[in-house]
């Protein structure tokens, strides 16, 4: 793959759980993809951007020997491969910025027969994973000595063939474990996709990381964040105000034709649920209007 002439090289999963919302990502960040995301490269076609799609697995490779500038990972992956590899580059990735998608645990999960104390329960024991650098890990640190046998896939059937006692998977509803007679016993590792970068990023494609995290932070604000428009009466103004949730400093508007009431217009950082829109109606407010933001910028 030939170097690149200034454009930031984006490795994302190529098909999987983080595929989706890592394009959607780029999507809300205003990035114009130009070909079909099933191909392994396509180029932006309004940013400096050009994305590789490709295994999860081979996605701290692709960042560590400089082939991609940064990618998009879950965080269970990216310490895998540290842990797993001596190769200093794979160390020197760094993490930038967690992206709230992809959320899942890394936990012991044991037949529901298997009395499960604390991680002391382990010793002696075997365990089918396909993270054996993070268990070796939560191994070591809690002195413990157990068996790990590494698979590729289905970890979940090894104790019901008798191949493992336990098994150290990652969990998100907790559906598969169930289906196959285990229960989780311990999280070792809460996870969620992230985006990293080559630890000797050059100087020339920071500026354009730096804009495109911009973006990103915008689109988790927005995300996050909600318009809120009601009526007040005036007398109300300082009780209405305080119960709305994480604004800073919302707009006092008058209202045509009312002297007895305002208009507040305000940026809420934290959820607006049906409580909160019941407790300002309490408080005097009314016509209340809760809009979604579609971006933000400071
Ligand atoms: O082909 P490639 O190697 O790229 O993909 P993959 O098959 O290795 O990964 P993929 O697409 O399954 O997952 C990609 C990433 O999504 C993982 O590395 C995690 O960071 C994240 N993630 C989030 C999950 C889950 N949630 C998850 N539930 N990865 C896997 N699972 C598995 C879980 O182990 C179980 O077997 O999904 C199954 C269903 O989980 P429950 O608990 O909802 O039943
Ligand atoms: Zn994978």
């Amino acid at each position: 793959m030939s170097n690149d002439q200034g454009r930031l090289r984006i490795a994302v999963q190529k098909s999987g759980r983080l595929l989706e919302e890592s394009i959607e990502l780029l999507r809300l960040c205003g990035i114009q993809l130009l070909k079909s995301k099933d191909q392994l490269f396509c180029k932006a076609e309004n940013f400096p951007l050009d994305v590789y799609f490709v295994r999860d697995d081979d996605i701290p490779a692709f960042v560590s020997s400089n082939v991609c500038d940064i990618g998009i990972v879950g965080q269970n992956v990216l310490y895998e491969e540290q842990l797993s590899q001596q190769n200093s580059d794979i160390q020197s990735i760094e993490e930038v910025l967690p992206l709230g998608f992809g959320k899942c645990r890394l936990s012991m999960a044991a037949p529901y027969s298997f009395e499960y104390k604390s991680s002391q329960s382990l010793d002696k024991q075997s365990i089918a994973t396909s993270y054996p650098g993070l268990v070796r890990k939560f191994l070591d640190d809690n002195n413990v000595q157990a068996k790990i046998i590494e698979m590729s896939g289905s970890v979940e059937i090894a104790p019901r063939i008798q191949m493992t006692d336990v098994i150290c998977d990652l969990v998100s509803t907790g559906g598969t474990l169930a289906t196959n007679g285990l229960t989780e016993v311990e999280t070792i590792l809460e996870s969620q996709a992230v985006l990293i970068k080559n630890g000797s990023l050059s100087s020339e494609k920071q500026p354009l990381l730096d804009q495109l995290l911009l973006r990103i932070q915008g689109v988790q604000e927005a995300k996050s964040s909600k318009y809120i428009m009601l009526h007040a009466p005036n007398e109300k103004v300082d009780d209405i105000k305080g119960v709305l949730p994480g604004a800073e400093s919302p707009t006092i508007l008058s209202i045509q034709g009312r002297n007895d009431m305002v208009a507040i217009h305000a940026v809420c950082n934290e959820g607006v649920f049906w409580d909160t829109m019941e407790n300002l109606k309490a408080k005097g407010a009314s016509s209340i209007l809760v809009l979604p933001i579609e971006k933000m910028m400071e």
